[in-house]
C-alpha cells in the first residue's frame, strides 16, 4: 500500500479514523504530525496555532500539562475541526483490558472523548486491544488504535519476535488497529501464506525524526524524513523538538518556520516514494 497515494488508500480504508487521517494528508499535502511536548497550556496552544496549517495530526501527552483543565481538550477539539487535523493522544496503554478501558474512557482526561487515535504497547497480549476496543468501537465516530511495534530509542526491546507477534496481533483486529508506531513498513512481517496481505493497509507513524540532530542525551535516535518515508516506507513523520525546540521559551515564528520545513521535507519524501512506482 505504501506505493499507492494517500488518496487512493483513504478511499479504500474501512476504519473511519484512518480514512479521515489519509484524506486530511491528501487535502493539506502533509504527512507531518507535531508532538506538542510542553507543560504549559499557553505554550501548547501557541504551538498548535502556529503549526496547524502544516500538520495532519497533533500528538499530545495530555498528562504533562501542569495547568490542564477541561476546557483544554474542548479547545483542542475545536481547533482540530477548524484547521482540519486529527488528534493522537500518545498514552501508550500497557495494562490488562479492564484497566486500559478505564484509563481510556475515564479519569480526568476522558481520552476517548477527544482523541481520534491512541496507542498501546502489545506487551499484555490481545486483551489490551479488546479492552480498548470495548470503548473505542462504541464511539459513534470510530476511533483508531496504533500498536507500538518498534521504538525509536537506543536498546529498545521491541525487536525480532516481539515485533512479529505485535503485527500478528494487529491482523486479528484490523477494524480497530489501524497501524503501528514503527520505524519501517510492517506488511511482510510475520505474514503466512494464508494472510491476505494484499488488502492489508496499516498506517506507519514514525517518531524519532529530525533534520538537524542525530539524537538526544536520553537515548532518542533521529532519522531524516527521506530515510523514514522514502527508504523505509513510513506514512507519517512525528516531530517534537525538531519543531518546538529544546529551550524553555517558545518562539512561535521559529516553530512555524520549522513546521513548514518539515512539512516540505516529509511531502517531498512521500512524492519520491510514490514516484518509484
Ligand atoms: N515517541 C518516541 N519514540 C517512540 C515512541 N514514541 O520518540 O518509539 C514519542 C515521544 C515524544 C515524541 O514520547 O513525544 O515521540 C518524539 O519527540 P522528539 O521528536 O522531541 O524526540
Amino acid at each position: 500500500p505504501h506505493l499507492q497515494s494517500y488518496k487512493d488508500r483513504a478511499d479504500r480504508h474501512t476504519n473511519l479514523a484512518a480514512r479521515a487521517l489519509l484524506r486530511c494528508m491528501d487535502a493539506k499535502k502533509t504527512n507531518l504530525a507535531v508532538s506538542v511536548d510542553v507543560t504549559r497550556t499557553k505554550d501548547f496552544f501557541d504551538i498548535i496555532e502556529a503549526v496547524a496549517p502544516y500538520v495532519c495530526l497533533i500528538k499530545t501527552h495530555i498528562d504533562i500539562l501542569e495547568d490542564w483543565e477541561p476546557s483544554v481538550t474542548a479547545k483542542l477539539q475545536m481547533l482540530a475541526s477548524e484547521h482540519n487535523f486529527l488528534i493522537f493522544e500518545d498514552r501508550k496503554f500497557a495494562d490488562i483490558g479492564n484497566t486500559v478501558a478505564l484509563q481510556y474512557s475515564s479519569g480526568i482526561y476522558k481520552i476517548s472523548d477527544w482523541a481520534h487515535i491512541v496507542n498501546a504497547h502489545p506487551v499484555p497480549g490481545p486483551s489490551v486491544i479488546t479492552g480498548l476496543a470495548s470503548v473505542g468501537m462504541k464511539s459513534k465516530e470510530t476511533r483508531g488504535l496504533l500498536l507500538l511495534a518498534e521504538m525509536s530509542t537506543k536498546g529498545a526491546l521491541t525487536t525480532g519476535n516481539y515485533t512479529v507477534d505485535a503485527v500478528r496481533m494487529a491482523r486479528q483486529y484490523r477494524e480497530f488497529v489501524i497501524g503501528f508506531i514503527a520505524q519501517r513498513r510492517m506488511e511482510g512481517v510475520g505474514a503466512s501464506e494464508t494472510d491476505i496481505t494484499a488488502e492489508e493497509d496499516f498506517l506507519i507513524l514514525a517518531p524519532g525524526v529530525g533534520l538537524d540532530a542525530k539524537g538526544d542525551a536520553m537515548g532518542q535516535q533521529y532519522r531524516t524524513p527521506t530515510e523514514v518515508v522514502t527508504e523505509c516506507g513510513c506514512d507519517v513523520i512525528i516531530v517534537g523538538r525538531g519543531i518546538i525546540g529544546t529551550g524553555r521559551d517558545i518562539d512561535v515564528e521559529v516553530v512555524k518556520r520549522q513546521a513548514q520545513r518539515y512539512q516540505a521535507a516529509g511531502w517531498e519524501a512521500y512524492e519520491n516514494r510514490v514516484a518509484r512506482l
